[in-house]
This record gives C-alpha cells, structure tokens and sequence, in this order.
C-alpha cells in the first residue's frame, strides 16, 4: 500500500441516498470521529438524493467518498470517488461493461487522481447487489480467495471490498484476504449491529463498513467508532 487517499480508513459509515436520515442523527455520524462517509446502495438513488446527502455532509469536515453504482448518479463534488467492478458477478455487465459504457461518455470528465477501482466480492446472496448484479455468492473460502488474489495479482485494483451487506461475514475469509493480498486495501462490510461484532471486523480486515445499523439503533453504530479504533489488524 502506498499511502493513497484510503489506506488511512479504519472506520467508514456508508449511508443510503434513498433513506432518510435526521440532522441531527447524520451530526452525530459526521462528527463521531469516523474516517470517512462513504454515499451508496443499490437502489433508489438519484442524482437529486445523492446531491441532496452530500451537501448535507459537506457541512462537516469529515471525507465524503461517493461509491458509483449509477451513471445517473455520478455527482461532482465529492472528495474522492470508488467505482465497483462485480468481481464475482454473473454477468459481464458488472464487472466492466456498465464501467466502460459511462467512460465512454464521461471519460474525459474523470478525476482520475481522487477515483479508485474497487473490486467487490459479494459474499451474501441475499443481498441487493448481489441480486441485481447477479452474483455467485455461493463460494467456498477457496474459491473466495481465488478472486481476491485475481483482484490484487492479476487485476491490480487497489481495493477490494468483500461485501455482506444484510449479514456478518466469515472474519476466517476476510482475515485470510487480507492477509494474502500483495498491494491491494481490504475493506470488509456487512451486518455490523455494535461494538462487538465491528472489533471483531476490524481485526480482519484494513478497513470495516458500518451501513444499516446507523438507520436502525444509532448509538450502537457510534459506538463502533471507538471499538474498531481501538484494535490493530492482526494480519499485517
Ligand atoms: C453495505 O457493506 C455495507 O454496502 C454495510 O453493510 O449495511 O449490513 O452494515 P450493512
């Protein structure tokens, strides 16, 4: 890793565009020493609620990345930006298809040094991406890995987020992922309800992802802050 914009991440919440949140729930997620704020989901999302939730955020000095799942949502002004290729999807259309169609319209518009490839490997079939991506989540720890290893040797992304969203995952699978990896950043999301389960996240993985839990019980998703900032990756 070579001190790029996200290596300094432990801890990112990840808000949904198409939920609602309150002023002041969304002071106390911007203020609660996290990392980053990272803007996505796999649907209902706008170009209006994306503008509308970053320009909310921007109130705060805290980083505001935008994950681009939708052309239409593609919005300037964040400070950095993760385009997702489906590592493991059925169909070629997410990992690279959907990918060039928007360069060829916009590539000229791309800020290339604040934007990062990130391979996703969706390991819970149940969850949206996974069902509107069509993703093989049904992977054993092999199989799983073999793609990692693709993501980081072969593909070279910088980023590689092994995704649960919905579920806590296998920390066995993360902790191995980013352990084997040569150069690239593992993020790891999913299922994270409290202190517990994020430091048990944070000590497999690079970086850890709180998402829903912010919209069902606050106080749970703010304690995790602390918790993931208190633990070192064990798998340097
Ligand atoms: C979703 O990985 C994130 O993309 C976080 O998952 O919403 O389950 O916390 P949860």
């Amino acid at each position: 890793m070579d001190g790029a914009w996200y290596t300094g991440w432990r801890h990112v919440f990840k808000l949904d565009p198409d939920r609602e949140i309150t002023d002041e729930a969304l002071e106390a997620v911007c203020m609660s020493g996290t990392d980053a704020i990272m803007v996505g989901g796999s649907s209902g999302i706008t170009y209006d609620n994306t503008v509308d939730l970053m320009s909310r955020i921007r109130r705060y000095a805290v980083d505001c990345v935008l994950e681009v799942t939708s052309l239409d949502a593609a919005v300037p002004g964040f400070d950095n930006y993760l385009v997702p290729l489906v590592l493991n999807a059925e169909r070629a259309e997410w990992l690279i298809g959907r990918q060039t169609a928007a360069l060829q319209e916009f590539g000229h518009l791309i800020p290339w040094d604040i934007t990062a490839g990130e391979g996703y490997l969706i390991m819970n079939g149940d969850a949206t991406a996974a069902v509107v991506s069509g993703a093989n989540a049904n992977l054993n720890q092999d199989e799983a890995i073999a793609y990692v290893q693709a993501a980081d040797r072969l593909l070279r992304l910088p980023i590689i987020y092994i995704e649960y969203s919905g579920a806590f995952g296998d920390m066995s699978l993360v902790r191995r992922a980013s352990k084997i990896v040569s150069q690239a950043h593992v993020i790891y999301g999913g299922g994270i309800d409290g202190p517990d389960k994020a430091e048990e996240a944070a000590r497999a993985a690079h970086t850890v992802v709180v998402g829903n839990i912010v919209y069902d019980n606050l106080d749970a998703a703010l304690a995790t802050v602390q918790a993931v900032k208190a633990v070192q990756i064990g798998v340097s």
